[in-house]
């Protein structure tokens, strides 16, 4: 009897609770959530269980403040760390996501030693560093949630504009995450068609800058936290992609040894994601304009890296 694939969310906040609903409601294994918070997993997973009978799927949910419940997990999706508080530097929240980033892992690669890591928690391409570092996973089992977060935002935007199912919008980006995200209109299509056929340049711009601000949006509206709903989608497209062993090619952060001519740290690329995570980064030809884009990106995301304080 093949086993039930078995995914671990770590944070049971609100990215970590919603992935856990969306994992569970895709049938996609049974589910165990971890967070520091007593009683906090265990009741939200009680609650999705609950929910089972209803929605129809048929998995096991578990709640849980420490990590013997995660054993032999084939996906671990890391959320855990905190928000960025009025007065904390960006360097303060890096320094304490840091912190929390390394412990989780120490304790899911203890008792996983054969997942995939799927890194949510921000600042994203450094928080995959620490994940690599402190697990010793080799590169293709660590791999960050950002491009495809960045590209739903891009296509929901012009699905929107030009009034037509989003599923027939195809897109790229590369580079960090947000506001350094590099968008590749010329590989936007829509059903194969580049989207620059469909829409005028100035409004193609205003949306590739909506999109680039998109978290700061949701933040400016929820005023107490940021987007949830599509980070975890996200992350659990990912997890699904390994798990079926689909070879999707989608955007995710991964660690550059030479590809685009960046070495040694993790930036967004088309990856091709497969059993064994990261099968391969694709290389994409890119101009001049988009090359830089992309360089500069990563240099901002190696400052983050050089200031990490030793793991
Ligand atoms: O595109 C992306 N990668 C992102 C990243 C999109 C959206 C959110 N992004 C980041 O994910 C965000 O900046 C945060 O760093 C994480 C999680 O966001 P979320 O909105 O879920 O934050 P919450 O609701 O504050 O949840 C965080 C939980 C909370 O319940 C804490 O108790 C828990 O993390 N936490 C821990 N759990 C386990 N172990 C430890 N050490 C721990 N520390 C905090």
């Amino acid at each position: 009897m093949p086993k039930r694939n078995k995914i671990t969310i770590i944070g049971g906040g609100n990215v970590g609770a919603t992935a856990a609903h969306w994992a569970a409601s895709k049938e996609l294994g049974d589910v165990v959530l971890v967070d520091i918070v007593d009683g906090m997993p265990q009741g939200k997973c009680l609650d999705l269980f609950q929910s089972s009978p209803v929605e129809l799927f048929d998995a096991k949910i578990t709640g849980t403040n420490n990590y013997e419940a995660t054993a032999n997990s084939d996906i671990i999706i890391i959320t855990s760390g905190l928000a960025r508080k009025p007065g904390m530097s960006r360097e303060d929240l890096q320094n304490k996501n840091a912190e929390i980033v390394a412990e989780v892992t120490r304790n899911v690669s203890k008792y996983s030693p054969d997942s995939v890591i799927i890194v949510v928690t921000n600042p994203l391409d450094i928080m995959c560093t620490v994940a690599h570092r402190v697990s010793g996973f080799p590169k293709n089992r660590v791999v960050g949630m950002a491009g495809i977060l960045d590209t739903a935002r891009y296509r929901a935007f012009l699905a929107e504009a030009l009034d037509i199912s989003v599923e027939d919008i195809q897109a790229l980006v590369l580079g960090g995450h947000g506001d350094d995200m590099v968008p590749l209109i010329r590989y936007t299509t829509v059903s194969g068609v580049p989207v620059s056929e469909l829409l005028p340049k100035d409004k193609l711009d205003a949306i590739v800058d909506r999109t680039r601000k998109g978290g700061g949006e949701i933040v400016s509206l929820l005023k107490t936290g940021s987007a949830y709903y599509a980070p975890s989608a996200a992350a659990v497209q990912m997890a699904e992609a390994i798990l079926k062993d689909k070879r999707r090619m989608l955007p995710c952060a991964a660690l550059l040894e030479g590809e685009y001519g960046i070495n040694g740290i993790f930036v967004g690329v088309p990856v091709i994601l497969g059993r064994n995570g990261v099968e391969k980064v694709v290389e994409v030809s890119l101009t001049l304009e988009e090359r830089q884009a992309l360089h500069a990106s990563a240099g901002r995301v190696k400052e983050g890296v050089d200031k990490l304080p030793a793991l």
